[in-house]
């Protein structure tokens, strides 16, 4: 039986999981790490993952299980390597797979992939979404229906390198007192394949009103978007990547601004923290990855899952993953 906070899948290392419910049962949609015995660096290259395998639990109970492979990047007409973060969407009768990955030219780009059953295989399109860029998309759907993209991530997920509105190769980060890189977000066409307009910026606000700066490392940042509504606020959630955080900030609009509220996790073991927050059954659960399995591996990572909990004005309680 799953427990929380255990590791939930053992036969391989998993990551960055978006978890949805779909037909009452829970879906997750996992990275797959790589195992091999190549060194960390700061563009991400130690995470080599080439598919993606969907897992169903029956409920919040029952142990997950292995849908097999739902997608393998050298199905990918555009793909090169690294097939990192993905989300899921349904929409029009489908499931639509959105992962980001290299393209030819070892840009990230965020591709879809689509099927009639949320376990996939799921069939790729011959061409990334045009002007997408960066990694670790999250496809919200808001109670209108409509879907918007949320992506980018710093260093190896390129989104530095954007701040021009163009691609520069040799884009840094801004100095610490300028305002941080914000995420993107675009409103997804009825067709879920294209954007319908062009990204722009999130803007995430201090309790001040001003927006947060580079140098904030706590708070700005750095990968790992999702979005969700409670009580009719939307919630922007993200991590701080050097500072190992999971935090979230609030807006009454999905395009923000938003303003930065707290901590939803502490640091896990591992260098990356990545997550993703769901209803199922009247509870609030997240779900985050750590290295327990791997004793600490940074790309040998296993996903968990754990309660999550709202205080009466709408605060999230910072959860505390060892304790
Ligand atoms: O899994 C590869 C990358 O590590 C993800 O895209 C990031 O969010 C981090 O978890």
């Amino acid at each position: 039986m799953a427990q929380q906070r255990k590791p939930l899948i053992t036969h391989m290392f998993t990551a960055d999981p978006s978890a949805h419910v779909f037909n009452d049962k829970l879906y997750i949609y996992p990275s797959h790490d790589i195992p091999h015995d190549g060194e960390d660096n700061d563009n991400g290259d130690e995470y080599q993952m080439e598919d993606y395998h969907v897992f169903r639990m029956d409920n919040e109970t029952a142990d997950p299980v292995d849908c097999g492979l739902a997608l393998s990047q050298y199905d990918v007409p555009w793909v090169s390597t690294q097939m990192w973060a993905p989300d899921v969407a349904f929409k029009n009768g489908k499931y639509y797979l959105v992962f980001p990955a290299r393209d030819k030219d070892g840009n990230f780009r965020l591709g879809i992939a689509t099927s009639k059953v949320p376990e996939g295989p799921f069939k790729p399109e011959p061409e990334c979404i045009k002007g997408s860029f960066s990694i670790d998309p999250c496809a919200f759907e808001d109670e209108d229906g409509k879907v918007y993209m949320c992506f980018g991530g710093l260093w190896g997920g390129q989104l530095e390198k954007y701040r021009t509105g163009m691609f520069d190769p040799n884009g840094t980060e801004p100095a610490k007192d300028e305002n941080a890189v914000c995420p993107k977000i675009a409103l997804m066409k009825d067709n879920m394949l294209e954007f319908a307009e062009t990204p722009r910026d999130i803007v995430i606000l201090d309790e001040n009103g001003a927006p947060i700066k580079a140098g904030d490392e706590d708070r700005r940042y750095f990968e790992d978007p999702w979005m969700f509504k409670y009580k009719g606020k939307y919630y922007f959630t993200y991590s701080t990547g050097t500072t190992h955080y999971i935090v979230y900030a609030v807006s009454d609009n999905p395009y923000g601004p938003f303003t930065y509220q707290g901590r939803i996790l502490e640091p896990v073991l591992g260098w990356t923290t990545h997550h993703s927050i769901l209803e199922y059954h009247g509870k609030w659960y997240l779900f985050y990855h750590d290295c327990e399995l791997s004793n600490g591996i940074n790309h040998r990572r296993n996903v968990k899952f754990t309660e999550l909990n709202f205080d009466a004005s709408g605060k999230i309680i910072t959860i505390f993953p060892y304790k």
